[in-house]
């Protein structure tokens, strides 16, 4: 028997259902959608294509809970529910990460990796929720003015697939700390863990109608999720095209939303950078999560004295990835979808069509079941500045390695992309890392590396067309509330 049939059986075939204040309900019409398990494409479960009765009746519920129940909570009862969820998320973490991985076929490793980042999101945003103190303002004689924070009310959260348990964690986390009820839209592509830890939110004593999960595509439960006219505010991560009609949504409802929609990070790499901590870092950014990942360091520009020797070493590296299901935990995982992989080869194709070089593949692993969604990590160097994948987020591995002159023309080529998400600066110069940093137009930047293990307590948001509006850290909390400024005219 092969680690496939260990692991599986048991959740074959799972009838997933919605959480609506606090009921398993399926959609009113009976009507399900397959899940499949990216590793070797065979369904394992359903979820309810709900549509817009179901998100209907999820947000009543989590209206009445907001003005009912969850008012009463003050900040520190809420904060601690929260870390009793975290702890929870932690006490399950097995179940959790065995259930991502399959969900969205990525390494088992790297599941459970998630759902422990998810679990931080719950401690940071409990222990934070009594913390988000007002101000007061110096005014006229005879005023003292406070400005509080209040809660919007009932937010609605639309959650992708390639991270589900993280952007669930840092949204919702945010979200019921400043004291709304929400409403989860999880990804039909994969999302059940929120489910699961929704459930686990009841178990702690988390009221019932505070959070709700309805699964339903995109384009049914989602839109009906952002038109609802009874949403206070969206929080949105996806595509850049869905994300305009999710902000067209809450403009015709007159909301706030924030939106993050990805990215075509680069990572420059300087001649006095040092390689033997860079390598491994700009190979694992762009591989991991099958470059699913909208930080993703999908461009890696190189100062020319160094180029050839770096392609060189990222090539050796690239060619020493491989792709295998999930309960394997190699260096990447399956796509999460056929139509992804489809995406992703057709990048490929394309450019391989246009001649652009290819400079090393990644395999897949020869026992990898012939279903799953997989494609090689591929290397492209050097790649025109102009060309298609130098410019567009491909959302798999593939790598963009481009050289650059000098200084001013490494900054010119990284802020060269409609996208301003993250980028990445590798150098020994600490002058030139911070001149560097200041003049990236993006949301993060990291120097000497690349990522942070989750990066719970940092800010992070796009520019440009990456986005708008701060999620992780302290700063999600002023999204997710609103301030209120109260004038007392005294004698
Ligand atoms: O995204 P969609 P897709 C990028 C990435 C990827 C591409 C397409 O480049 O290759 O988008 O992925 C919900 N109203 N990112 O098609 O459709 C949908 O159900 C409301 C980057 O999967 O945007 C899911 O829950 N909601 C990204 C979520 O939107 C709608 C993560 C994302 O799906 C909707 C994912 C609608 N009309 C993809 N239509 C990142 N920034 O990390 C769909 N949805």
């Amino acid at each position: 028997m092969d680690a496939t049939e260990l692991t599986r059986p048991e959740t074959r075939l799972t009838s997933y259902r919605n959480l609506i204040g606090g009921r398993s309900v399926d959609a009113q019409d009976g009507r399900k959608l397959d899940v499949l398990c990216p590793s070797d494409g065979i369904a394992f479960g359903s979820i309810p294509r709900s549509g817009a009765a179901e998100i209907d009746l999820a947000v009543r519920a989590a209206r009445t809970a907001f003005e009912t129940v969850w008012c009463r909570f003050t900040a520190t009862e809420r904060g601690r529910l929260l870390m009793k969820l975290g702890d929870a998320i932690l006490a399950h973490k097995d179940e959790l990460g065995a259930l991502e991985s399959m969900d969205t076929g990525k390494p088992a490793s790297q599941g459970l990796g998630d759902i422990v980042a998810t679990a931080r999101y719950f401690e940071f945003y409990g222990s934070a929720a009594d913390k988000l103190h007002g101000e007061t303002i110096p005014f006229l004689n005879g005023y003292t003015v406070a400005v509080v924070r209040d809660p919007h009310g009932v937010t609605g959260h639309i959650v992708p697939w390639n991270y589900p348990s993280q952007i669930f964690g840092r949204s919702v986390g945010a979200s019921l700390a400043c004291g709304n009820t929400c409403v989860v839209k999880p990804a039909e592509d994969a999302g059940l863990t929120l489910l699961r830890i929704a459930e686990l939110a009841l178990e702690v004593g988390i009221p019932e109608g505070v959070l709700n999960v309805v699964f339903g595509l995109g384009a049914e439960a989602g839109a009906a999720l952002t038109a609802h006219p009874d949403v206070d505010f969206v929080s949105f991560t996806g595509s850049p095209e869905v994300g305009t009609l999710v902000q067209k949504a809450a403009a015709e409802n007159r909301i706030g939303c924030t939106l993050e929609l990805g990215g075509k990070s680069p990572q420059l790499v300087f001649a006095d950078a040092d390689l033997d901590a860079a390598l491994p870092v700009l190979v694992k950014a762009i591989v991991q999560n099958g470059g699913q990942t909208c930080s993703a360091g999908s461009r890696v520009l190189v100062e020319r004295p160094i180029f050839d020797k770096v392609a060189e070493a990222l090539a050796e590296r690239f060619a020493a990835t491989t792709a295998g299901p999930h309960e394997q935990d190699r260096d990447l995982g399956a796509m999460v979808t056929a139509r992804q992989q489809a995406r992703v080869k057709a990048f490929l194709a394309e450019a391989r069509a246009a001649g652009v070089p290819v400079l090393a593949e990644g395999k897949i692993a020869e026992d990898a079941p012939s279903g799953g969604f997989y494609v090689k990590p591929t290397l492209f160097c050097p790649v025109p500045r102009e060309a298609r994948i130098a410019c567009e987020e491909i959302f798999g591995p593939v790598l963009a390695v481009m050289p650059f002159e000098d200084e001013a023309d490494g900054v010119a080529l990284a802020n060269a992309t409609d996208y301003g998400l993250v980028a990445g600066i590798w150098t020994e110069n600490s002058n030139r890392s911070m001149r560097v940093a200041r003049a990236m137009r993006c949301g993060q930047v990291f120097i000497n590396g690349f990522g942070a293990a989750g990066g719970i307590e940092l800010p992070f948001g796009g520019v440009k067309k990456s986005g708008h509006g701060r999620e992780k850290g302290f700063e999600a909390l002023y999204e997710f509330s609103a301030s209120k400024t109260i004038v007392h005219h005294h004698k």
